[in-house]
């Protein structure tokens, strides 16, 4: 009986010798001489067989790129090809024959020079790229282990709605819906809920989409994203969550090195290792960018993307390191439900961000938990206390101290894999001039 397997699986290795059967799509093939050489794809890696007899040499003639095949064969080992074995085909049976594809992914040299556009419009097509498809198994490691660092740790996953009534975040960035007779919201972020869960679980988090209407068209922003957020209670300031966060990134920065170590090998790049990350607080930032580059934030009490790009170098170069939190950003640059440092110094919050490799990757800090505090701050913000109800309830009915954050996972997978554009870290990126596919 023929042994079924996957291409990246431990099997291949053990099933050298064997005669083994291949299901997956012609990701190349080229003949020299007599002999043909078919690279076959499957969800897991390729492998390459092996052709040199007729019929099945014909019939590997008449496949197009893409065309859905099983092979069977016998597994040899190889040294001179990546997956240290191939297969010698006895036969090949082409069970869905594909159209030519607009688009040829075997080649990485020439793939890497297709706009990015084309690669967008052609998505069924440029996804199959193995390192673009790489990036995608990277991205979904990142949130498995998300989810079990913070399993660990006694959270609880929770599923808030995305259609909603009250915003969150503040701005105008929200987009409308119509929801029936009514008028309705795409969450911004599930940042009114999991503080809502906190008097229920006491440590929540979600994996989960948000949307964002901004008219931003740049390399960093998408209108659709995935926001990983946590959030927990009984925090003596927001320097729990920091640490708490900095054991996150070490736990996916380890996991990923072990998990996804063939996808790193291929997107050849590395993973920042450090013990502990700096803190710098956003005034000092502010003047280091200045003192250090001679470069004026465009961004007056902020910093902008070149500023972030700067302090990042910075960190590099004086703590070895490309990730730093930047903290105690001002009152009027956060939303309402952030905790200021102290009521002295009322003007500067306790919350923080996170860049990595010249980027921001996260928000976070501690909320205010008191309920006179909380619907003070809503009405100081222009905002209706009835709109916020069902949110200002879990401050009536007991709230501890408590704080999390939110983290784009297009922006760290971007970030982890060094791309330039997050629409390349994500599958179907919706943007200010996309919807499609
Ligand atoms: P914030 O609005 O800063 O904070 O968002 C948190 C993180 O989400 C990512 N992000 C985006 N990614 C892609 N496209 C966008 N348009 C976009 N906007 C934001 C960034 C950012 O750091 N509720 C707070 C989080 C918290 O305090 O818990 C919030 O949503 O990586």
């Amino acid at each position: 009986m023929p042994f079924k397997i996957n291409l990246l699986s431990q099997s291949l290795h053990n099933n050298v010798g064997k005669i083994v059967i291949v299901h997956g799509w012609v990701h190349s093939y080229r003949k020299m001489g007599g002999i043909a050489f078919l690279v076959v794809r499957d969800g897991f890696g390729t492998i390459q067989a092996v052709v040199d007899s007729t019929p099945t040499l014909e019939i590997c003639e008449s496949l197009t790129r893409e065309s859905v095949v099983t092979v069977t064969g016998l597994l040899v080992a190889q040294k001179n090809v990546a997956q240290g074995a191939e297969i010698q085909a006895q036969s090949i049976e082409c069970i869905v024959a594909a159209e030519p594809p607009p688009i040829e992914i075997d080649r990485e040299k020439t793939f890497r020079k297709i706009d990015l556009d084309i690669l967008l419009k052609n998505r069924a097509m440029s996804l199959r790229n193995l390192n673009v498809r790489a990036i995608f198994k990277i991205q979904t490691a990142i949130c498995k282990l998300f989810r079990d660092f913070l399993d660990s740790q006694g959270f609880t996953e929770i599923h808030s709605p995305k259609i909603v009534k009250m915003g969150a975040e503040g701005g105008s960035e929200v987009f409308k819906i119509k929801y029936f007779d009514d008028l309705a919201y795409l969450t911004q972020s599930p940042q009114l809920y999991k503080q809502i869960m906190i008097g229920v679980f006491e440590k929540v988090y979600e994996v989960g989409h948000v949307y964002r209407a901004e008219e931003h068209n740049t390399s960093r922003h998408l209108n659709e994203y995935v926001s990983l957020d946590a959030e927990f209670g009984f925090i003596e300031s927001e320097q729990d969550i920091i640490v708490l966060h900095q054991e996150l990134l070490k736990y996916i920065f380890d996991g990923l090195q072990e998990r996804c170590k063939f996808e790193l090998e291929l997107l050849r790049v590395e993973l920042p290792r450090f013990t502990e990350l700096p803190q710098i607080k956003l005034y000092d930032a502010i003047s280091i960018v200045n003192n250090e580059f001679n470069y004026v934030c465009t961004k007056p009490g902020d910093l902008d993307p070149e500023a972030e790009r700067l302090i990042c170098k910075y960190a590099k170069k004086r703590y070895g390191v490309e990730l730093v939190y930047i903290t105690r950003y001002p009152v009027n640059k956060r939303p309402f439900y952030t905790m200021p440092v102290s009521l002295e110094d009322s003007q500067l919050t306790r919350s923080f961000d996170v860049l990595f490799r010249g980027l921001e990757i996260t928000t976070g800090g501690q909320r205010i938990h008191d309920y006179q505090q909380i619907k003070n701050n809503i009405t100081k913000f222009g905002y209706s206390e009835d709109d916020f109800q069902g949110y200002l309830d879990c401050f009536r009915f007991g709230m501890p101290p408590h704080g999390g954050f939110g983290m784009g996972l297009e922006r760290l997978t971007k970030q982890i894999c060094q791309l330039d554009n997050i629409r390349s870290a994500t599958l179907f990126p919706r943007d200010r001039n996309r919807i499609v596919p």
